[in-house]
This record gives C-alpha cells, structure tokens and sequence, in this order.
C-alpha cells in the first residue's frame, strides 16, 4: 500500500482510479501526452516547500541556492532546446505565458489580431469570454473558407486595415504548418508585435520538424506538457532586447511565487528534449498523425484542410448527421478519448460541436506505430458509422483494452 493510500485512502483511491482509465483506455486528445517517470518524480519532490519570489541571484526569499541551481538548469535547456536568446520558465500555464506577452507590450483598449477561436485559435487569443477579449480590442483572421487553410494575404490586409499593435499566430486546433516568418513580416510592416504560441507543436519545433518561431518572431509561447512531454506549465522565448520586459511582466506583473517543484521537472522535461531519441518521438508522432489520418479517410469520414502536417487532424462530422459531442461520448465508451472541436464555419456552439479533434503524442508516447494507428481508424470509423450500436462499442471497448495492455503507460 502506498504512503497515500494509509493517510487519505479517498483522495488515493481516486488517483487510483484515474491511472487505471489512462492505462486501459487510448488518449487521442491532441494536447496530452504520458510524461517520464523522472519528470512525475520532480513535480512530487521537495521542492515544492520553497518560496522563490525573484529570478534566480535575485530573490525575495532566503535559502534559494538550489532554487536557482535548478531554475538556471531549466533557462539554460530550454534556451538550448530551441536556440533562444532569454527565456524564462516561470508561468504557470500557456495562458499565463500569453498573458506576460500582453501586459509586456500592450496597453488597455489596444489592438490584438489573432486566429478565431472557433477556427483554431485559443481562447487566450482575443476571445470574449476570455480577459484578452475583455482588456484589448480584437480584430481576427480564419482559415480559407475553401482550402481551410491559412491565407496570409489575407491576414496582412486585415492587418493593414486594422493596424494592430500585437499578431498572435500558433493554434490550438489547426492541422498545417504555420509560416510564423510571414506573421512577422506582416507585423512588421505595420509595426506590430508578433507572438507564436507553439504549444501544441513545441516539440516538434524543438526537433525541427516543423519551421521555428523562436529567433523568427517577437515572442514565442508554449507550454510544457503537450508535444514536449513535461509538467504542466508554460515558458516564453524571445531576444535579449526584450528579455527585461517578459521577466518583470511575469515577476512580480502577473504571479507571485514560482511553482519550483514544476520548474525542476521541467529542466528534467527539456533534458529529455535534448536527446536524439526525443527526434524520434517526434518523428513518430507525425508519420502516427499521417496514418491514421488515411485510415479515418479509407473510412469516409472528411478531415479539415484534407489531411495533416502534424501531430493533430480534425473530423468534419457533418455530413454523418451527428455532433462533436455525441461522437465523442459514443467513443469514450469504447476507452477512446478524444475532445468534441469546432470545425471552421461551425454552425453549432462550442459544447455540442460539429467535430472531434484527435492527435497522436500520447499514443507515440505509449510506442503504438503505424500498424496501431491503422486499427485505430477502423475502430473510430466503425464507431461513428453507428454510435448507437452498443454491441459494436462494447467489442470495441475490449479490443482497445487488450492493445492498450500491450502498451503500458509505465513499466511497472
Ligand atoms: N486546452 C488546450 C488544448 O486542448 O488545446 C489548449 O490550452
């Protein structure tokens, strides 16, 4: 019995309960991932007990030593990774990052023009639900309606237009390769900052298998914990010419003390980055996407923009005559999960949905390949010919337990 299990059995029990429905089930949703054990093993150390205010050699607090040992650790790495001039791992999530951009460059009432929600972007964004639609006006850009992909003579005529004073690019459900070297450009030519929030493809910008932002646009945002496998939290890349504002923006802007035990487990995540076998994993995730995309289309089910770059691809349900949701409940059943997703020119609202979006890094984690990939698209395409075959879904159910058995999420 663990140590948690003898001191709060319910809470034990729960955690129990959830590492079970990771184990027996497929995870498809595009922004998880399985982390290392070694990276679980910082996020749960000591060094969760200190305050650390400040930036390393500068903190409010005493007995910071190896707070900044590990901080500097985590900086160094990930501006190796990715070939910055400053970095800074302090945020605590990718919104948070987003945040720090804007207070750092931005005033109230000024104009942000990013990617619609509903298209691909991220509520982060501009969206009105959101502080970012709330402190800054919003002027946005889509997908082409025809092509569904991104149409940059577009974006620089609204950014003509508009003259926004920050072009937010990066998404959250955008299948393609993103030219981050045109957003700034465009940027540029109407003096505006540019930010590339790469969370979802970090670590496959990491690995170079995707164009970088970072070096290219103002600022780049990502998380931790999607394609770059690590804890969950956020980091912001940029030039040394800006370095000053992003680190007093975070500290004391917008949080007080780091999440250090987060940042210890996120030097660990970038060490693990740095290693060729990471290239691999990336390399993986992508020719996973790309097959399993073929298998869903052999299936008749139409994806977004015809296919995928990346690491993630979305389903048009509209033509089957069901929604995001209920497709997504009728694969649960089945032990895969997947997120319900608007889809571009979405008629429905966000919490029924007209697609699903489904991505490969968790999976490639657990070491499935191609062979995997293509009993996936059958069982999804066989699924949502009839989500209300339960007899089908309950077959389904058991042949996705019995692979994912052979995939376990740790060793032991
Ligand atoms: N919620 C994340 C995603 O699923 O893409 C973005 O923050």
């Amino acid at each position: 019995m663990s140590y948690l299990a003898s001191t709060d059995p319910e809470i034990a029990d729960i955690i129990r309960k959830e590492m079970e429905r990771q184990r027996d089930g497929l995870e498809l949703i595009a922004s998880e991932n399985v982390v290392s054990r070694a990276v679980l093993e910082a996020m749960g150390s000591i060094m969760t007990n200190k305050y650390a205010e400040g930036y390393p050699g500068k903190r409010y607090y005493g007995g910071c030593e190896f707070h900044d040992m590990a901080e500097n650790l985590a900086r160094d790495r990930l501006r190796k990774l990715f070939g910055a001039e400053h970095a800074n791992v302090q945020p605590h999530s990718g919104t948070q990052a987003n945040m720090a951009v804007y207070f750092a460059t931005m005033k109230l009432g000024d104009l942000m023009l990013s990617m619609k929600l509903s298209q691909g972007g991220h509520l982060s964004h501009g969206s009105p639900v959101s502080f970012t639609g709330q402190f800054y006006r919003v002027a946005q850009y889509g997908v082409d309606p025809k092509t569904e992909v991104l149409d940059y003579g577009v974006v620089e005529e609204i950014a003509r237009k508009e003259r926004p004073s920050m072009i937010v690019c990066g998404a959250s459900a955008y299948p393609r390769t993103i030219d981050f070297r045109a957003f700034q450009e465009i940027a540029d030519s109407v003096d505006a900052f540019c930010m590339a929030d790469i969370a979802h493809i970090a670590g496959l910008v990491a690995t170079g298998l995707h164009p970088t932002s970072v070096g290219v646009t103002d600022f780049t945002t990502t998380t931790t914990h999607k394609t770059l496998r690590g804890p969950r939290g956020g980091a912001i890349m940029c030039g040394k010419e800006n370095a000053a504002i992003i680190d007093k923006a975070v500290f004391p802007g917008m949080q007080g003390g780091p999440l250090m035990h987060t940042i210890a487990a996120k030097a660990v995540c970038f060490g693990e980055a740095l290693r060729p076998s990471f290239r691999e994993y990336n390399k993986q995730i992508i020719r996973n996407a790309k097959v399993l995309a073929e298998s869903l289309m052999d299936h008749d089910l139409r994806l977004v923009s015809g296919g995928t770059d990346n690491h993630l691809m979305l389903i048009d349900l509209t033509d089957r005559g069901i929604t995001g949701l209920e497709a997504e409940q009728a694969l649960g059943r089945a032990h895969i999960t997947v997120n319900k997703n608007t889809i571009p020119n979405e008629q429905r609202s966000p919490f029924i949905t007209s697609g699903l979006r489904v991505g490969t890094p968790a999976v490639t984690s657990r070491g499935m390949k191609e062979g995997e990939m293509r009993q996936i698209g059958e069982w999804i395409g066989t699924i949502l010919k009839d989500i209300h075959n339960e007899q089908a879904i309950r077959t389904i159910g058991e042949e996705v337990k019995s692979m994912a058995a052979k995939f376990p999420l740790y060793p032991d």
